[in-house]
């Protein structure tokens, strides 16, 4: 007891089971959990498990799923394994409920459930702690799965935690904004809230076609996408989509961001904020297609803590996982109020991870632009006049 008041100022609170890293989606599947163990094993490194409260929560239980899923989903979910898929009563179920199919985006793995309890427990637990007060800034970097439907899994997405972290928190917040920095459009948390005015959706990604005229995925989120059409659906204007072409570098990303999310947060007045802070949108990702360095990712989360709101971080995307663990250490320092070093701890347990020059050589902050060589093909034009529909979107939320 230093017999002082709470110290001023944010308090933060990480919450993370290591067990979620043991799980694995295939061999050569983009999505690997144990990104996490390198973003753990760089937070500690740095020390900042002493300037926040630790947390490692329980599984969700079903019932708390089910506050969004239905439970024939969820029962699906929770007694399919590799081996019982291939049965007749699976099979007439599985591509329904978005598993399998083609691409293989939601393979059956073992252990599918207890992962799936375990990021969606940390994410609630994570709401809770603002609920409670007992933090102003919650992290959860193992949740962020923003494409998961009530009764389908999709891109990678099975449990739609930031959904039931989105119904938790209006339990006691009147409106809750949610904003997605994943490279992906956020469509899950979209749809899910379409028809209500109390949660305003603001998703940044890439939307656009390949040279074989495929859309990049999820396909949807067009400017133009701005929830129900009808004047008597609640919902009509709390959605905003800001479509973004290859290659956006960092000022012209910053610049979007702070001049759209700063006109949605004055206008929306929202009692707490949810940022999925997806990896992906990064220089050098294997499926992104933006040139962003780790500084100008980590200025969103800068940005909107200034709100000075309850604020629940949460992970997502990030598919070349020694960025995506440099990207998280750094946005959970930028919470804490630390600044760290560039050079990597030399105690580090991956380090080698981190050592070489194509890796960053040793690095935090290493140069991200154009490591992919993504040309940016976004024009000034084009921006300006996005920021003007996007504008023009929100005179539907002036009071
Ligand atoms: O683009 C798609 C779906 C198709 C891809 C092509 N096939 C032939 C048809 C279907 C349309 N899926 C995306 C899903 C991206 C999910 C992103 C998730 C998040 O970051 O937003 C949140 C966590 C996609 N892009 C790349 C892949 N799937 C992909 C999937 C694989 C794979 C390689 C790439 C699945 C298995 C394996 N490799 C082994
Ligand atoms: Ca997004
Ligand atoms: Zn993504």
């Amino acid at each position: 007891d230093y017999g002082m008041e709470k110290p001023q100022g944010s308090s933060v609170s990480f919450h993370y089971n290591p067990n979620v890293e043991y799980h694995h989606f295939g061999s050569s599947h983009p999505m690997k959990p144990w990104r996490l163990t390198l973003t753990k094993q760089l937070i500690l490194a740095y020390g900042l498990e002493y300037t926040m409260e630790l947390h490692e929560p329980r599984p969700a239980t079903l019932d708390e799923l089910a506050i969004f899923h239905d439970r024939e989903y969820l029962s699906f979910l929770k007694n399919i394994t590799p081996q019982n898929m291939e049965s007749a009563d699976n099979q007439a179920h599985i591509l329904s409920f978005g598993f399998g199919g083609e691409s293989n985006d939601c393979p059956v793995f073992d252990g599918l459930w207890n992962y799936v309890s375990l990021y969606s427990g940390a994410s609630l637990h994570a709401a809770d702690s603002l609920l409670n007060a007992q933090s102003n800034i919650a992290i959860n970097w193992s949740g962020g799965l923003h494409h998961a439907k009530k009764n389908a899994a999709s891109g990678f997405c099975y449990v739609n935690d930031i959904v039931l972290a989105i119904q938790h928190l209006l339990t006691q917040n009147q409106r809750v904004l949610y904003i997605d920095i994943d490279v992906h459009h956020g469509d899950g948390v979209e749809q899910a809230f379409e028809s209500t005015d109390r949660v305003f959706t603001l998703s940044y990604h890439k939307f656009g076609f390949d040279k074989y005229n495929n859309p990049f995925f999820p396909g949807t989120g067009a400017i133009t996408e701005m929830g129900p059409s009808d004047p008597a659906n609640r919902g009509k204007g709390h959605t905003l989509n800001i479509p973004i072409e290859d290659g956006i570098d960092d000022e012209q990303y910053m610049w979007l961001f702070r001049t759209i999310t700063g006109a949605v947060n004055e206008k929306y007045r929202p009692n707490a904020i949810v940022l999925q802070c997806g990896a992906d949108s990064l220089g050098g990702d294997r499926l992104g297609k933006f040139n962003l360095n780790i500084k100008a990712h980590g200025y969103c989360v800068e940005f909107v803590k200034g709100f000075d709101k309850p604020l629940l971080l949460i992970g997502g995307g990030g598919y070349t996982p020694r960025n995506v663990a440099r990207t998280w250490c750094h946005e959970t320092a930028v919470c804490v109020g630390a600044t760290l070093h560039n050079n990597l701890p030399t105690h580090l347990p991956y380090l080698q991870a981190f050592q070489g020059e194509e890796n960053g050589g040793g690095v935090l902050y290493p140069d991200l632009h154009n490591t992919k060589r993504h040309e940016n093909v976004n024009s000034v034009a084009k921006l300006n006049s996005i920021v003007r529909s996007a504008f023009e979107n929100l005179r539907y939320i002036e009071g």
